[in-house]
């Protein structure tokens, strides 16, 4: 018996077959990207074009901005809603009027948006820590952090996966807190967003449709919000305070969308049903193909939300790190990505804070999770590519363990 026999035979045992079988995946000619933007029908596009051209109209709420404000609404299904030239400015618009002060408890786990759009009013943003299943603000962690400052919460619907809105809506009725939604990833579903339960939006929740969201307008976001006179105060943020042409009524920014952008997002939103039904086929063919593998946990994508799929790495039984298994991707031209990390709370601007230690399951959920592809230009040979490539990693990095 040579001195390799022993390992050889331990990896056959786990893996069922010898390293021999271990076949080098053949790299993707082009970037296989997680989310490229979703196109409309060219022609249709220019045709719009032309009408913008026709009537001379760029922007400051124009004909396609009326009816993709309608488009929207209409399928959300309640609420008030507002069109914002990209999800930070309108969330930087809807924090503005809110009449916050002091401290806003807001999640680590995040794009750092988020905590920008705190930071960018004067505001100190305290981080509270996720719930280590779904990755979204911890109720019981942000009654922890509530003080004599504090004035709002903010939590991030992560992934598209809803926060724990009944209880915060609760800890903001009890503490005459302000509650803010960043839904950036939560226009993903057939269905309405949100549920129509006391609290759901908070008192206002953001979209962004940024062209590497499911439903996109290049750059572009909105607000909704159930309380009719803050969206009137929003409209009015969002166009310098202007209310008519010799009355400015309160500070505003500029945060309309332009006419361009909102017909591109008229002839997306036709398209994001078909999106969502090729999404929903790859996200089960990922399923079919990763369930119960030791180490990976499959954390969004498989749900009402198809705007990403998300593994969790437990680096321990998977045999390998997250970033390992990353790097390997990349290597195959696999453009996998690690949102969130690094944590809102690691960032340099924010790492002083008190509130930016102690976050054990934001600290875990960033070294952890990766997004793989899910988009319907790819098809589920794909899928199936990115997840033998993944097996391979895996395979390759336990037989290093054997040697
Ligand atoms: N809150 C949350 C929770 C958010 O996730 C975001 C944005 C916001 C607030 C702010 O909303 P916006 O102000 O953006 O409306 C991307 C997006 O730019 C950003 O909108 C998004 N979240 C974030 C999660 O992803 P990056 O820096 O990762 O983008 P980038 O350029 O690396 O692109 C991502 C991948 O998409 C690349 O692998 C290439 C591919 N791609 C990208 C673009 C722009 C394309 O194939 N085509 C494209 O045109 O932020």
């Amino acid at each position: 018996m040579t001195s390799s026999e022993p390992s050889s035979q331990k990896f056959s045992e786990t893996f069922g077959h010898t390293e021999r079988d271990l076949r080098v995946p053949q790299p993707f000619e082009s970037p296989l990207y997680i989310s490229p933007p979703l196109l409309p029908d060219r022609e249709e596009y220019f045709s719009s074009l032309k009408e913008i051209f026709s009537s001379r109209t760029l922007t400051n709420m124009g004909q396609f901005h009326k009816k993709l404000e309608s488009g929207i609404a209409a399928r959300i299904g309640f609420g008030h809603v507002s069109l914002w030239n990209n999800g930070t400015i309108a969330l930087i618009g809807a924090l503005s009027q809110l009449e916050l002060k002091g401290e806003v408890i807001v999640t680590p786990y995040t794009f750092p948006a988020t905590v920008h759009a705190i930071a960018l009013l004067g505001l100190t943003p305290v981080f509270a820590d996720i719930d280590p299943w779904d990755m979204t603000l911890s109720a019981a962690s942000v009654s922890d952090r509530i003080t004599r400052k504090t004035s709002g919460i903010l939590g991030t619907h992560i992934y598209g996966q809803p926060c724990d809105t009944a209880s915060l809506h609760q800890i903001g009725k009890d503490n005459s807190l302000r509650i803010i939604y960043d839904g950036a990833h939560s226009f993903g579903r057939h269905q309405p967003i949100f549920s129509d339960e006391p609290g759901a939006l908070g008192d206002v929740t953001m979209l962004s449709f940024h062209a590497t969201k499911l439903f996109h307008s290049v750059e572009g976001g909105a607000l909704i919000t159930e309380d009719l006179d803050l969206d009137k105060r929003f409209r009015l943020a969002r166009n310098f305070g202007i209310k008519a042409e010799d009355d400015v009524e309160g500070v505003g920014l500029n945060g309309k969308m332009s006419e361009l952008h909102a017909a591109m997002g008229v002839h997306v939103l036709d398209k994001i049903d078909a999106e969502i039904e090729k999404r929903a086929l790859l996200a089960d063919e990922y399923i079919s193909r990763l369930t119960g593998i030791n180490g990976i946990r499959i954390v969004a994508g498989q749900g009402p939300s198809r705007q990403y799929f998300v593994i969790r790495i437990d680096a321990k039984a998977f045999g390998s790190s997250r970033n390992e298994l990353h790097l390997s991707l990349r290597e195959m031209n696999i453009m996998s990505r690690r949102y969130f990390y690094p944590l809102c709370s690691d960032i340099d601007v924010y790492a002083h804070l008190p509130s930016a230690k102690n976050l054990p399951n934001a600290k875990q959920a960033a070294e952890e999770c990766l997004v793989l592809p899910l988009n319907g230009i790819m098809d589920s040979n794909a899928v199936g590519r990115v997840c033998e490539t993944i097996m391979w990693h895996r395979k390759k990095k336990v037989s290093q363990s054997f040697l």
